[in-house]
């Protein structure tokens, strides 16, 4: 038996499919017999893999792991598991031994690191395990050789979504992960594509699966969605995919696909590529069902999108705010600041940016995140590759230091001043304030005029300092909102 072990992740509330778990799964299944555990659901996986292995010949136990919380689990249940059961070999996948598998490997729990897309992978492994191939044949594969140096052989080529069958739903509880949100009262997961061409210094992305974008057919994914609905009563998707639309033609056939369905749904797009698409094409993607798009707007200023090889500009941003208004769409623009050359005009320019973007569609939603390097195939944005030195094993990163760093609370970088940190924060306060995000559908509705009444006069005068009662505020809506979703 294999066992996949999805680690926690987020709170149960807002649990969604584990889509690494079910890739893999769709490849083992009708071939090998295995099991998902799923942290997430699982108050105690130690527990339920512990009594697998002992019920069942166990192979390999393969550990699902992004940087953050979910490594934390996956570490802990990892060393427990060879602690109690040393005979079973253990291997990490995903986006954190993709970008650090030497930090992977350094655990002496784990054995393997597979780098990148792990279908193919997986099977190969198994393989070697069970002496029918060598290890060093396995492409994207990291493992200590019998001198216990790292081996890290060769990238795998990615392969689209088409190439491997459906995922098996059935193999998990699809109900307890239909949560409420802002898109609808049973919301599904899907990715419809692998990948992402672009090769912005300061994602993970391609530092994780290269430079290449897959696409899945769009029959194939509303046959899938179509699933969703009949079996499970979806009635809202989000597309985890990196460019959801990456091409006009593709977009406009799988919205046409799509608009009979009747889903509400999300999806993260590029404005250099939105800004370009004919009016015709953005509004059959409105009639489909699309009711917010995340765009990587990234910065108010064009040097430094140019220093992040971003490649898009700050005018296309400002186009996509105005057409996602005409279209009825929401936009949810996303910030990276605190460019490490010159943070405080990056700052002062960003901000300046986001009001410009309030008055051209008010209903924008709006994310700051401070600049949180991830190791890049070149050079990391910034020029910080000797400004920072990442941890060297996960017991490092789980560390209260790296964690927030990882979950972007607080960098600890070097070039950000304190000054400059608190005006990113406070500003991020103001607007979440004047504007509170529909997507809290938790906040009962005087929470709203509370949160605007209180930041109005703050906005208007670019008054950011010190906005203690819009965080007492804050605190205590939040410990007045309902326990369960409402929807
Ligand atoms: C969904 C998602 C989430 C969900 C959680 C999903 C989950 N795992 O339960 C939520 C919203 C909770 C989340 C949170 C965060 N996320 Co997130 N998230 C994603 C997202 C959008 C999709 C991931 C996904 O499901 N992919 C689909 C599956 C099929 O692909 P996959 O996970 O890569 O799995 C394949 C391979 O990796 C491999 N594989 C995976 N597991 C295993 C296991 C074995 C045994 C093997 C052999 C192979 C293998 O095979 C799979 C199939 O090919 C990605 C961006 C993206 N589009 O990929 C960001 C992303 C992974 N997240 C990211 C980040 C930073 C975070 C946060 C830290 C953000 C924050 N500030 O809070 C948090 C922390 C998470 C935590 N608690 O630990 C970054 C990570 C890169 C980095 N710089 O570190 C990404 C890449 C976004 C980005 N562009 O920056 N996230």
């Amino acid at each position: 038996m294999i066992i996949l072990f999805h680690p926690r992740a987020t709170k149960p509330r807002n649990c969604r499919m584990p889509l690494a778990a079910l890739a893999l799964a769709a490849v083992l299944e009708g071939r090998e017999e295995y099991a998902i555990v799923d942290g997430n659901l699982d108050d105690t996986p130690l527990d339920s893999i512990i009594d697998l292995i002992d019920r069942h010949h166990v192979e390999l136990l393969g550990v699902s792991v992004m940087p953050g919380p979910q490594m934390v689990a996956g570490m802990e249940v990892s060393r427990e598991v060879r602690r109690l059961r040393p005979h079973v070999p253990i291997v990490w996948g995903g986006y954190f031994p993709s970008i650090y598998p030497d930090a992977t490997l350094n655990a002496r729990y784990i054995d393997y690191a597979v780098r990148g897309q792990g279908e193919e992978t997986l099977l190969e492994l198994i393989e070697s395990i069970r002496g029918q191939r060598d290890l060093s044949s396995i492409c994207g594969l990291s493992y200590k050789d019998a001198f216990g140096l790292h081996r890290n052989n060769p990238e795998r080529a990615m392969k689209g979504p088409d190439s491997f069958p459906w995922v098996p739903y059935h193999r998990i509880p699809v109900e307890r992960y239909l949560r409420p949100s802002f898109f609808g009262k049973r919301t599904a997961v899907h990715h419809a594509s692998i990948g992402c061409p672009f090769n912005c210094s300061f994602c993970g992305v391609h530092a994780a699966y290269g430079r290449d974008e897959k696409m899945e057919s769009p029959e194939r994914t509303v046959e899938i969605l179509q699933h969703l609905i009949s079996q499970y009563n979806a009635d809202s998707v989000q597309f985890y995919d990196m460019n959801f639309f990456l091409r006009e033609d593709h977009a406009r056939k799988l919205c046409d696909l799509m608009e009979p369905l009747k889903l509400r749904w999300w999806c993260e797009a590029r404005v250099d590529i939105m800004s370009r698409y004919s009016d015709e094409t953005m509004a059959a993607i409105a009639r489909a069902g699309c009711t917010m798009i995340f765009f990587g707007a990234e910065s108010g200023a064009d040097w430094v999108l140019k220093d992040m090889q971003k490649g898009i500009t700050t005018e296309q941003t400002l186009i996509m705010a105005q057409r996602t208004r005409q279209f009825g769409i929401i936009p949810e623009f996303s910030f990276v600041v605190g460019n490490p050359k010159d943070p405080d005009t990056d700052t002062r320019e960003t901000l300046a940016f986001i009001r410009k973007i309030k008055r051209i569609n008010p209903d924008s939603e709006i994310i700051i995140q401070h600049y949180t390097p991830t190791p890049q195939p070149g050079q990391m944005y910034g020029d910080v590759n000797d400004k920072i030195i990442f941890p060297s094993t996960p017991a490092e990163w789980a560390s209260k230091r790296w964690l927030d760093f990882t979950l972007r609370i607080d960098t600890g970088a070097p070039w950000l001043r304190t000054r400059t940190k608190k005006l990113i924060d406070n500003f991020e306060l103001v607007v979440a304030s004047r504007w509170p995000t529909v997507q809290d559908i938790r906040a009962p509705k005087w929470s709203r005029f509370l949160l605007k009444a209180l930041s109005a006069w703050r906005y208007r005068l670019h008054f950011y300092e010190l906005p203690v009662e819009l965080q007492w505020a804050h605190n205590f809506i939040n410990l007045r909102k309902p326990k369960r979703e409402s929807l």
